[in-house]
Parts: structure tokens; C-alpha cells; sequence
């Protein structure tokens, strides 16, 4: 039998967390043939509704979960991790300034990578999820040296999922035979999601997305601005925020790096930027990516319009700024 493998979530006890965890002990993220050892970190405020989640984990009796830690304690619950997903965060609560929200953040994710330094299995693999996700990926990898910075990312996989959706509802196709759609940038309203270089799967075989939706006024503008606010969409419907789509994302990006993209496809994630597309070298930045054995590379030589470079630069433009207002907060 395999060994177990595992995996930290951070804040478990919320909403994402409550949604993300029962798909890691079933083999979502993983696989259905791999043991996972949950370890569950919250802070003291949702200890108790932590351990309620933890004997919930016990109650479903999952055949692959062969045991679980839920801690409050972010020293015991790095020990030996091979995947951290990093859920918990400082959220931006009414009336807040953006500073204090990021000030907050920088100083949570400062420590989660001293803890995940320290504790963490060699190449452990980390996942950002809590906004703003590429910022805080950025600083765990400021502050955590020793991992290699290849094994940090963020999520903007959501975003891909998202764009996806959106051109297979247009064409009323399902949504698995559309592919290569891209995340460019920041998960936020910045993203520039493009189709440039995404196809379709038709009867007549694969054809270019913007070819069958013949359609460019609304590829670029309705559309892209569908996938940019469809986070604040959700939160209008539910009152509360994407979390099941967020929880099966979080497990597609880390299955899709662990066990390799399919041939002839890639998929978004946040990854550091090694200066591809003229994007600055020093941010977490939304990429076109394949993997295999375990790795992630950016997708090169892809062509770039007038439009979509426009729309590439604005974004990194922003984390520019977020990463010089993170800077500020650390003095
Ligand atoms: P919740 O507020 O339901 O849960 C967050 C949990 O984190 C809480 O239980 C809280 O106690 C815990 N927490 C706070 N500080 C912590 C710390 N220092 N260590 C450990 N745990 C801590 O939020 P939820 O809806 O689950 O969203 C979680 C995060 O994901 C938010 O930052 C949210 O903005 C972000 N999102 C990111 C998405 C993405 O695509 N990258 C999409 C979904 C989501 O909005």
C-alpha cells in the first residue's frame, strides 16, 4: 500500500475549508488510490467549530483519510507536510483600508512560512488560496527561503474553470470538450482571461474558440468581464462566497501539478515569474502552465495581441503595486 500523503489546509474551519476537506479524504485531490493524513489549522476563535469538523471527518469513516490533526497551533500542524493549502486569511471586512487588510495578511503569511520552513517534508508543495492570493504566496515565498520557489504558487485555477464554463454555456457544449482557455495576472477583477489560443472539440474536430463563437465583440468584452466579477455574482446569489467551486479548483490544481496535465492541454496557475511575456521577474503571476512528474513549466511562444498585452500589463501593473504596499507592511 502507498504511504499516506500530507496535507494541510489552513483555515479549515471555514467555508472553503468545510467544502475542500471532504474532497481530499475521498481522493479528489490525490486520487482514489492515495492515502492522505489531514492536518487541520485554524485560530483559537474556531477551535471549537475545527474540532467539530474534524469529528465529522471521523463520522463519514473515509476508506483513504488514515488520520487527521486539528490544531490551532501552526508549528504542529506543518509537521511533515507534503501539500499545504493555505485557506486562511484576514478578510476584508466592511470600512477596512486596503492597507490594513494587507498589513494583516503580511504578517499571517510571514509566519505560516517561517512554520512551513521549519516543519514542512522536503519539496513540499504549497498552494495559496486567501486573498490576495498572489501577494500572500509571494510573501510565504520571501519567508521561506529553503523551499524552492517552483513549490509555491496561488490559485487563479477557479478563474480558468470559470472562463471554461462560460464559452460551454455559450456554445452549449459540455464543458470538458473546451480547453486552453487562459488566467492571465492577479485573481482579481484585473485577470485578463483569454481565448486566443483556446479550442473547441466539434463534430468536425478541434476548432478555435473565437472561430465557432464568431462573436469578438462579445469574447471581448461581456465575456471577460462575466469571468472577472463572477466572484462578486456569487456573493450577490449566495450571500456568501464561492466556496465549493473554490474547494474543487484548489483539489484540480493540486491533481493537475501532482499527477500532470493532459496531453495538449494546460491550465492557470499562480506561479513566480521567470521574466516569460515580458512579465516582471519577482512577482506570483497567473501563467499558462503544463506539468508533469510533479512540475509545473510556462507554456512559451505563445502569440500576443495588442489587446491581450494591454490587458497582461495592467495586471501585472497591479501586483506591482500590492507587492510595493506588502513591502510597506513589513516595517
Ligand atoms: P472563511 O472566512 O469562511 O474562512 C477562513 C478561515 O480562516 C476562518 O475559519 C478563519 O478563522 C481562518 N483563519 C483566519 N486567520 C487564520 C490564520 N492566521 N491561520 C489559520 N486560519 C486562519 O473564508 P472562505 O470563504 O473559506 O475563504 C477563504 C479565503 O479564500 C479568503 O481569503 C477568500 O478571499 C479566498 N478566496 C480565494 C479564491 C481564489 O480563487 N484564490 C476564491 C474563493 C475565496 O474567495
Amino acid at each position: 500500500a502507498k504511504n499516506p500523503v500530507r496535507v494541510l489546509v489552513t483555515g479549515a474551519a471555514g467555508q472553503i475549508g468545510y467544502a475542500i476537506v471532504p474532497m481530499i479524504a475521498r481522493g479528489v485531490m490525490l486520487g482514489p488510490h492515495q492515502p492522505v493524513i489531514l492536518h487541520m489549522l485554524d485560530i483559537e476563535p474556531a477551535a471549537e467549530a475545527l474540532n467539530g469538523v474534524r469529528m465529522e471527518l471521523i463520522d463519514a469513516a473515509f476508506p483513504l483519510l488514515k488520520g487527521v490533526v486539528a490544531t490551532t497551533d501552526v508549528e504542529e500542524a506543518c509537521k511533515d507536510v507534503n501539500i499545504a493549502v493555505m485557506v486562511g486569511g484576514f478578510p476584508r471586512k466592511e470600512g477596512m483600508e486596503r492597507k490594513d487588510v494587507m498589513s494583516k495578511n503580511v504578517s499571517i503569511y510571514k509566519a505560516q512560512a517561517s512554520a512551513l520552513e521549519k516543519h514542512a517534508a522536503p519539496n513540499c508543495k504549497v498552494l495559496v488560496v486567501a486573498n490576495p492570493a498572489n501577494t500572500n504566496a509571494l510573501i510565504l515565498k520571501e519567508f521561506s527561503p529553503s523551499i524552492p520557489e517552483k513549490n509555491i504558487t496561488c490559485l487563479t485555477r477557479l478563474d480558468h474553470n470559470r472562463a471554461l464554463g462560460q464559452i460551454s454555456g455559450r456554445l452549449n457544449v459540455h464543458v470538458s470538450d473546451v480547453k486552453n482557455v487562459i488566467i492571465w495576472g492577479n485573481h482579481s477583477s484585473t485577470q485578463y482571461p483569454d481565448v486566443n489560443h483556446a479550442t473547441v472539440t466539434t463534430s468536425s474536430g478541434e476548432k478555435p474558440v473565437r472561430e465557432v463563437v464568431a462573436d469578438d465583440q462579445w469574447l471581448n468584452s461581456e465575456f471577460i468581464t462575466t469571468v472577472q466579477q463572477r466572484g462578486a455574482a456569487i456573493i450577490k446569489a449566495r450571500k456568501l462566497s464561492s466556496a465549493l467551486s473554490a474547494a474543487s479548483a484548489a483539489c484540480d490544481h493540486i491533481r493537475d501539478w501532482v499527477l500532470g496535465t493532459p496531453k495538449g492541454s494546460w491550465v492557470s496557475m499562480g506561479v513566480y515569474s521567470d521574466g516569460s511575456y515580458g512579465i516582471p521577474e519577482g512577482l506570483i503571476y497567473s501563467f499558462p502552465v503544463t506539468c508533469e512528474k510533479g512540475e509545473w513549466s510556462i507554456v512559451k511562444g505563445l502569440k500576443i495581441d495588442e489587446f491581450s498585452r494591454a490587458k497582461m500589463d495592467a495586471t501585472a501593473k497591479e501586483l506591482i503595486e500590492e507587492k510595493s504596499l506588502a513591502k510597506s507592511c513589513l516595517n
